[in-house]
């Protein structure tokens, strides 16, 4: 008889659905972002817990689209105060721009720190109240880095594995966190430790090597030998869902949609934008090539739009708070220098879209500029991919995300370099359908190789291991 599969627990900082009032009634509504895009259906087919913060509002036989979850969630409740050293003070002041290897941008607030180590403690016990000692327990990103050695003083022989949704910088970079060592040596209480690229895996095995005493790394084996135990690192790309995205994006509902965006927009070709609203996306860099496109070509004005669908992320924060009133002004700046009747250069959203639009207009789009400064994979360029099952399409792509390892089907650029920007998005607008199609049909060979519950599964038969 095959033996039953391990249950699974997922810990991560957001959980896949928080309440909110719709229509004047309070619902569960699915988180947007990555990590949610990515895991709900895995533990969908798989069945465990998700361990997340949350207020505990959420119904305990929690239904959703008119069918019951068919997993548990566990919620996190944080105080306010540690909340906003764990949440604010660190994993956004901090972790967030050194991971990015944006240093400069990082705002050090001392004893945030012991609020993050509160926080992380407050995980630890919730994993262990709703789990077994022969449960997977899957640690999920930056928010929970001490977690992985919390659960082990206490779960010496259970299954412990991290994965890194975002890049893992140079140990230049990395050792201008004051409390440097205390992460890695919470990391190191995991069994498998996972990230997008092989240049990620390289940088944390660098930073263990030179941050921490008394280990040995082995960069060819990916290992770490830590005291009696072997962690291993492993190079995991996460992928997209493609058959959902893909039954979807084939629905009539979504090919009507993609007709109104067309009319909408006059027929003009479209160059498409989506994003959560944060500073590593490019979004202003970007903004300036499309205005550079228009300035050097009149024909472009009547030729081409721009859409940008940007979804709020981290709205108390003044940084994202400024950043965003930044990208309002210079929006309002290029449409006010270059509109014409009926003809708005820029079209932007600034909310969520639900998936149904958003795959129309990832159908509709004839170019997507996907062009974060940095990014840990980036699964926008994967579904833009996904959506165009036919014919052509251009994906346009930074060569700081991840994703770019995996997409040589994609025309390259360097996001900081505005012209070049400008001038491979002219190129992209040029190219016939001819010259389009085999790069999409090579993109779409390579988004199939990524599908998200290969990435999970694979994951986990390792961790299992
Ligand atoms: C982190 C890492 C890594 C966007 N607009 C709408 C919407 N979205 C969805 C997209 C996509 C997701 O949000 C964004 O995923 P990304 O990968 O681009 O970025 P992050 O949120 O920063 O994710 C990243 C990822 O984790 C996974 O490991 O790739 O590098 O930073 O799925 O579709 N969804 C809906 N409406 C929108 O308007 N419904």
């Amino acid at each position: 008889m095959a033996r039953a599969k391990r249950r699974l627990v997922v810990v991560s900082n957001r959980g896949p659905f928080r309440m909110q009032i719709v229509g004047g009634r309070k619902r569960p509504v699915r988180a947007a972002g990555g990590l949610v895009a990515a895991l709900d259906p895995v533990l969908r087919a798989r069945g465990g817990v998700w361990v997340s913060t949350g207020d505990g509002d959420l119904p305990k036989d929690l239904r959703i689209d008119g069918a019951r979850l068919p997993y548990e969630i566990a919620q996190v409740k944080l105080t306010r105060s540690v909340a906003e050293g764990y949440y604010e003070g660190v994993s956004n002041a901090m972790l967030w721009p050194i991971m990015h290897s944006m240093a400069a941008t990082v705002r050090m607030t001392g004893p945030a720190f012991e609020d993050y180590a509160t926080a992380n403690r407050a995980f630890c016990e919730a994993v262990l109240a709703s789990s077994k000692d022969s449960d997977l327990i899957w640690v999920q990103d930056f928010h929970l880095m001490l977690l992985p050695a919390m659960l082990r003083a206490e779960r010496r022989r259970a299954h412990i594995g991290w994965f890194c949704h975002i890049p893992w910088p140079g140990s230049d970079i990395f050792r201008v966190l004051p409390w440097r060592e205390a992460i890695l040596q919470g990391l190191l209480g995991a069994d498998l430790i996972g990230f997008h690229t092989e240049g990620y895996a390289q940088n944390f095995l660098r930073c263990v090597n030179d941050l921490v005493p008394a280990v040995h790394v082995d960069f060819s084996r990916m290992q770490i030998r830590h005291g009696r135990r072997t962690v291993r690192v492993v190079v995991a790309p996460i992928g997209v869902p493609l058959d959902a995205i893909q039954t979807l994006a084939a629905d009539p509902r979504v090919s009507a949609e993609v007709e109104r965006i067309q009319q909408w927009v006059n027929n003009r070709r479209i160059i498409l934008g989506v994003d959560r609203l944060d500073y590593t996306k490019g979004i202003e860099q970007r903004l300036l090539a499309f205005e550079q496109l228009l300035r050097s070509d009149r024909a472009a004005r009547n030729r081409y739009v721009m859409v940008q669908i940007m979804v709020p992320s981290r709205t108390d924060v003044k940084a994202y708070a400024d950043l965003k009133t930044r990208i309002d002004q210079r929006v309002g700046d290029i449409n006010g220098r270059y509109a014409s009747a009926g003809r708005i250069p820029i079209q932007y959203f600034y909310r969520n879209l639900p998936p149904p639009q958003l795959y129309a207009h990832y159908r509709a789009a004839d170019v997507a500029l996907v062009t974060p400064l940095r990014d840990g994979m980036n699964l926008v360029a994967l579904e833009y991919v996904a959506c165009r099952m036919q014919g052509g399409g251009v994906l346009v792509l930074s060569e700081f995300a991840g994703a770019a390892e995996y997409l040589e089907g994609a025309l390259r650029v360097n996001p900081y370099d505005v012209h070049d920007m400008a001038t491979t998005l002219k190129a992209a607008l040029a190219m016939t359908a001819d010259e389009q199609e085999p790069r999409m049909h090579r993109l779409r060979a390579e988004v199939h190789k990524l599908d998200v519950h290969r990435w999970a599964d694979g994951y986990i038969a390792q961790l299992e291991r």
